[in-house]
């Protein structure tokens, strides 16, 4: 053994996997426990449509985070990719997450939720999130529903991934149950992800923020061209959309709609990237990409 083998971290070690159904906070969450902005987050419910890992590092261990799509009765290939996507991870991790959100009266989807959870051979945490928002009753609903579905819960969690109340126990909570082990990943590294991956999912974020109704669960974004220079990254993506009425949608009048999903999509970018980024986007039809495989796997979704 090197002196150099002997100097790699050793200590609480594991994967762990974050789900729930759509909208509950789990990308939040995870880029609060980071503190870097990682994944998409957005007010519409199936914003994540892949597996992200995310890395927590600390003196005494390290979490290999991994957000998951909203649990959903899937409509679509992209659904099905999504849903895979969430069962693969959670047969991969060392402990659960299981996240829910009280301010919303348990339904089908906490009930589809707490069926694939049950069926994990591996730690579960209830974590019940929006404290800032949710009152004791709300609490106390979602509680009773999860309880009487995962009976052997491991312990239970009340935080706002928002604020980052609570957040801080939960991670010590989590990290007592992972193996004791050497770090997978060196202790600097905050995700696996490409940046030009992490620059997609901000640049759909600025888009479905602007964007209404069924739009943006119709967007995908591409990235066309990521080259670095002195100044920053000159980046050129493009939009996806469906129809031709949902591509007017996003350009807008005289390219109003489209020109501030630029600027918004650019001051995010700035924060996650060295340098100033120049960015250009193009809007294209592509007819149900949603359903098309061949569409999903170039987009990195299937
Ligand atoms: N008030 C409050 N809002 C929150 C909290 N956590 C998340 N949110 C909001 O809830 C919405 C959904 O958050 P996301 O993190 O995108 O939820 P998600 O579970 O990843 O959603 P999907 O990727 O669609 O499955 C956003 O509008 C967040 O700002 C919280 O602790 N308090
Ligand atoms: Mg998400």
């Amino acid at each position: 053994m090197t002196a150099e083998t002997n100097r790699w971290p050793h200590g609480k070690v594991g994967v762990v996997a974050i789900v729930g159904r759509p909208n509950v906070g789990k990308s939040t969450f995870l880029n609060q426990a980071l503190g870097y902005h990682l994944t998409a987050v957005t007010n519409r419910p199936q914003t994540t449509r892949k597996h992200w890992r995310g890395f927590l590092s600390t003196d005494d261990g390290q979490i290999i985070f991994v957000d998951t799509p909203g649990i959903h009765k899937e409509q679509d290939e992209l659904g099905k990719s999504m849903l895979f996507s969430v069962h693969g991870a959670m047969k991969d991790a060392d402990a659960v997450l299981c996240i829910c959100d009280p301010t919303r009266n348990p339904g089908r989807e906490d009930n589809l939720v707490i069926e694939r959870t049950a069926k994990s051979k591996v730690p579960v945490l209830l974590v019940m999130n929006k404290a800032d928002v949710a009152d004791a009753e709300q609490q106390e609903a979602s509680r009773a529903a999860y309880r009487a579905g995962l009976p052997d819960l491991r312990g239970e969690y009340l935080v706002s991934a928002k604020t980052g109340d609570g957040v801080p126990e939960l991670l010590q909570a989590t990290r007592d149950l992972l193996p004791e082990g050497p770090f997978l990943f060196p202790a600097d590294e905050l995700s696996d992800s490409y940046e030009r991956d992490i620059g997609a999912e901000l640049i759909r974020e600025a888009a479905m923020e602007l964007l209404y109704d069924e739009v943006p669960h119709c967007l995908a974004v591409q990235i066309d061209e990521w080259k670095e220079t002195e100044k920053g990254p000159n980046i050129m993506a493009t939009l996806l959309v469906e129809t031709e009425s949902q591509k007017a949608i996003v350009i807008g009048k005289q390219g109003s709609v489209i020109s501030k999903i630029r600027k918004n999509a650019q001051a995010r970018l700035k924060d996650n990237v060295e340098g100033t980024p120049r960015l250009a986007l193009y809007v294209k039809v592509s007819p149900s990409w949603r359903n098309r495989r061949t569409t999903l796997r170039e987009l990195g979704l299937s």
